[in-house]
């Protein structure tokens, strides 16, 4: 009697394990059947009322049910586990290549870095910082600057011309007209800014260039002037002293004009790759501003002169970093801007 009420419990028991739908209808079953005042607990307790002989039977026959309940209990469990581990793993999947997500810090393009360092420098030594058009008219950006009519760099190989007889700027130079047409001497300006040439571009040249160029203007300025304020320039971009040479140049806005070398920052001066094994590096134009120019905007060349420069910051750029392919400068490739 006592056997057949195992055997169906059993059969019963496992029958709803199987069918347990949740881990909660899993355990509520665990209560019943295996808790502490559960059905086999129960049973149990009835077993006292049997015939020894009949008892022991009866005992071994629940032993083997409770066993066979607590192991499809402890499967079904295990069961229901792996399946929620799975349901989170598909849930909270993340591709650890993929970009973190928020807020990422950018940083200034180089070239902006270096500009920002040079006005730094030159509003401490009481410099203005001039802005001027990127579309220019043929006068200042050729005429007051002395460059004759039927100058080379007028050409449109050289030149962007726009249909209504102005252009792109080819250097920043007229920015320096307009400053000496608008402030009253003395005077001293840089001008930073875009330059466009038509160029083909490859490697070391492109159609559009970041220049900065300085003047002052006063009584009785003299080469030492131009020399002490560009040693002062480079020792602020190079971070040290470095040992300069003037060599003779020629270009119409200046008189005289001077190509500015460095003695070669790689190798110290004995020669190497960087300076075509010379031990000097030619590194910007300039001069004594030509009478003619200041002329033309509106100065007495008897009582002001003053000196000029021209600096190329794209190129200082490449210097700096050893860039070697002008183009990755403005390719807003992001993988060789976070470098900077
Ligand atoms: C260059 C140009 C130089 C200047 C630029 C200048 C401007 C005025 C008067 C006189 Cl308004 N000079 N600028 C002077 C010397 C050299 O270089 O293309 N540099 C990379």
């Amino acid at each position: 009697m006592m056997e057949t009420e195992i055997s169906e419990l059993e059969t019963k028991a496992l029958d709803r394990i199987s069918a347990a739908h949740s881990p909660q209808e899993l355990e509520a079953v665990r209560v019943e059947v295996l808790g502490r005042k559960g059905i086999l607990s129960h049973i149990s307790k009835d077993m006292g009322k049997l015939a020894p002989e009949e008892r022991a039977r009866a005992g071994k026959l629940l032993n083997a049910a409770k066993q066979a309940i607590e192991g499809a209990f402890e499967r079904r469990k295990q069961e229901f586990e792996k399946t929620a581990l799975n349901v989170r793993l598909d849930a909270e999947w993340i591709d650890l290549t993929l970009p973190a997500p928020g807020v990422r810090p950018g940083s200034l393009h180089p070239i902006t870095q270096i500009q920002m360092e040079i006005e730094d420098l030159f509003v401490s030594l009481g410099f203005m910082v001039l802005d001027g058009p990127e579309v220019e008219t043929e006068f200042h950006n050729f005429d007051a600057l002395n460059i004759a009519p039927e100058h080379p760099a007028r050409d449109a190989q050289d030149t962007f011309w726009l249909t209504d007889g102005n252009l792109l700027r080819t250097h920043t130079s007229p920015v320096q007209v307009r400053g000496m047409e608008r402030f009253p001497p003395p005077l001293r300006m840089i001008a930073p800014g875009r330059a466009f040439r038509n160029e083909s571009v490859d490697a070391s040249h492109e159609h559009t260039f970041y220049q900065l160029e300085g003047m002052m203007i006063d009584r009785d300025v003299s080469v030492a002037h131009l020399l002490y304020f560009m040693k002062t320039l480079l020792k602020e971009i190079f971070r040290r002293e470095v040992t300069v040479r003037l060599r003779p140049g020629f270009f119409p806005f200046v008189e005289p004009g001077f190509e500015l070398d460095i003695q070669c920052v790689i190798c110290g001066g004995s020669g190497c790759p960087v300076c075509k094994q010379s031990g000097w590096v030619e590194l910007l134009p300039c001069g004594l501003v030509n009478p003619n120019v200041l002329r033309i905007s509106g100065l007495d060349p008897e009582k002001w002169n003053g000196f000029a420069f021209g600096l190329g910051l794209t190129r200082l750029v490449m210097m700096r970093y050893g860039i070697d392919d002008i183009r990755l400068l403005q390719s807003g490739d992001l993988r060789f801007l976070q470098q900077f």
